[in-house]
Formats: structure tokens, sequence, C-alpha cells
């Protein structure tokens, strides 16, 4: 695997400058980093989100490849679709290239909205690479809570007050779900581990079927922290085990980086305003809770990683 800083460097951008995100926004940085991850020619099609709305302006674009307006619900469906046709003409001779497929998701439209589209694609095999940049929350529209949002966060539909300390469900473990479909590669990664996601980034474009990988990427206007700390989060989630960095590959479940001593989970949630109200004393017992939380899944991990002999899942 080529992942090196200076050979990275090198490689030419495919999404543009001068696109309408938010400086400092985390999701154009996993999207710079997965595109490293090919050299080959890639058709990338996005769900409306964020990333979207704001790199397609009407009539600019800041990708420098081809690229596919989706509605909220199948950026996946209309990626295999794309992906069908490549195919179909590959085999009358009209394409000589080998083409990559990378559809994007919001966590809205992944975990939520487009999760049917996502399955769709997952069980008939496209040749795909389905990236969730995962915020945590709908941002397009003001920050309201997805399936991917965590328990305790403050957000407009889980607002934190009198009656409730902000979201009182889990966030959905999207990783499972996927890998649950058998598919031949799935991932879990962040933007401060660079080198773990550009490498898993190369692993799913050169794995033939589909593949998926979700990527924390922090958002300083959602989760409430200054613009420039948006590296400093992402690595908190990961050293302090919010954010495990794992991989399934034809079922074996593994991590591909593990912090020697998880730090508590009150180092990631301290800084973020969205989280401001569980460090009242009141809510003291909410902090021990999502400790619990993080701790007991880690737990789960470390069971799925230890079962070495998994390998292919048996035809049903
Ligand atoms: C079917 C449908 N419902 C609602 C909307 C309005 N809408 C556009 S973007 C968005 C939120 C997207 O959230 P997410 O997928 O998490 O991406 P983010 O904006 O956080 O990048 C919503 C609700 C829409 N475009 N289509």
């Amino acid at each position: 695997m080529m992942v090196n800083i200076k050979e990275l460097s090198q490689i030419p951008e495919r999404l543009t400058g001068g696109h309408r995100l938010c400086g400092g926004c985390g999701a154009t940085i996993a999207v710079r980093q997965i595109l490293m991850g090919t050299k080959n020619p890639v058709v990338v099609g996005s769900a409306t989100g964020c990333l979207e709305v704001s790199t397609t302006i009407y009539p600019y674009s800041a990708w420098k490849v081809p690229f596919i307006h989706n509605a909220f619900e199948n950026s996946a469906s209309n990626m295999s679709g794309v992906e069908t046709a490549y195919k179909a003409m590959k085999k009358k001779g009209k394409i000589k290239e080998d083409i990559k497929f990378l559809a994007f998701g919001g966590d809205g439209g992944t975990y939520d909205i487009g999760l049917q589209a996502l399955s769709g694609m997952l069980e008939r095999g496209h040749n795909i690479l389905y990236v969730c940049y995962n915020n945590e929350a709908y941002m397009n529209t003001s920050v309201q809570r997805s399936g991917a949002t965590p328990y305790g966060a403050d957000t407009t539909t889980s607002p934190a007050g009198k009656i409730k300390a902000g979201k009182d469900r889990i966030r959905k473990d999207l990783t499972s779900i996927v890998a649950a479909h058998h598919v031949p590669y799935a991932a879990q990664a962040t933007i401060s581990n660079w080198k773990d996601l550009v490498t898993k980034a190369e692993k799913a474009f050169s794995t033939e079927g589909p593949t998926f990988i979700n990527v924390l990427a922090p958002c300083f206007r959602g989760w409430r922290y200054p613009a420039e700390k948006t590296v400093e989060m992402s690595k908190l989630a990961v050293e302090t085990g919010y954010w495990p960095l794992i991989e399934v590959e034809n079922g074996v479940w593994k991590f591909t980086y593990k912090p020697s001593v998880r730090k508590p989970i009150a180092d990631f949630l301290k800084p973020q305003r969205r989280f401001e109200h569980l460090f009242q004393d009141k809510n003291k017992h909410l902090l021990d809770k999502i400790q619990e939380q993080v701790d007991e899944h880690w737990a789960y991990l470390e069971r799925l990683t230890s079962v070495s002999c998994l390998g292919e899942a048996p035809a049903v």
C-alpha cells in the first residue's frame, strides 16, 4: 500500500477549493482522504446534505470528476444504476477504462432515509464504495437528531431542557448492520487518523463487490466546539474509544488501531457544547452511563475481534 504523506501530497485534488462548506468542516477532509484511495477514474454521487448542496451550487461544481446529484434517500440506488450501465457498456466494448464508483451520504441520508437503498446496493452486490460522512445529525437543515446522534446530545429535535437531557436513545450501530450483509469489506474510520482512512479507502476501492466506510466527520456548528478543533475532536473520539477504528474483511472483525489507554469519555464530550448540560451536577449519572455504554461497546468489539476463525459467512 502506498499510503505515505509525500506521495499523497502529489495526488491531484479531485474536490477543489472554492466550495461553500464551512471552514473547519470535517466532511471535506473525509472526502479528500477517501479520494486519495484510488488513482482510477471515479464517478461520484452524493445524497442531499451539506456536502452535496455546498459543492454543487448551480452552475458551479467543485468536483473535478463526474458528479451526480442524488435525492436525500437514493445515493446508493442511483450509483447502482450507473455502475450497472457501466458494466453493460464495458461488455459491449464501449468503455475500456477501469472506473470506480463512489456514493456519499450524510448520516441522515445513510442511517435513516437512505438505509433501504444502501441495503439494496449491498445485497445486489454492486461494485461500489459507499461512504457515510457521519457528522451525527441533519446538519444541512439545522441540526436535527438522526439515528447516528449519540445519547445525551442536545439537538434541535432532542433539546436538553427541563424534561429531557438531550437525546434519550443510543445511536444505531450502522457498521454492524452493514457487516451483517456479509459484504467483503466494511470499516469505521475518522479524519484525524488519515493513514488509517486512506488505507481503508484503498482497500475498499480495490475490493470487488460492495464496500462501506463509516467516517466520523466532526461538525463544529452542530457539535458546538471552536472551528479549528475539528481534527482534535476526531482524535479524542478515537482515543476515548467513542469511535473505534475497525474493519470487517470477509466477516473477520479487526481493530486497525487501539489506544494504549482509553481516555475517559468526558474528554471527548467536554469541549462540545451539545453535551454542556451533562456537566451539571444533577446529570453526573448520565456521564457515568455514557462511559458504561462506551465500555460495553468496546467489550462487544473485543469479543468480535477475538473470533478469528469466522471467515466467510456460510451460505444460507
Ligand atoms: C426526502 C427529503 N426529505 C427532506 C429533505 C430536506 N433535507 C435536505 S438535506 C437534509 C439533512 C441531511 O442530513 P445528513 O444526511 O445527515 O447530511 P448533513 O446535512 O448533515 O451533511 C434534509 C432533511 C430532502 N431533501 N428530501
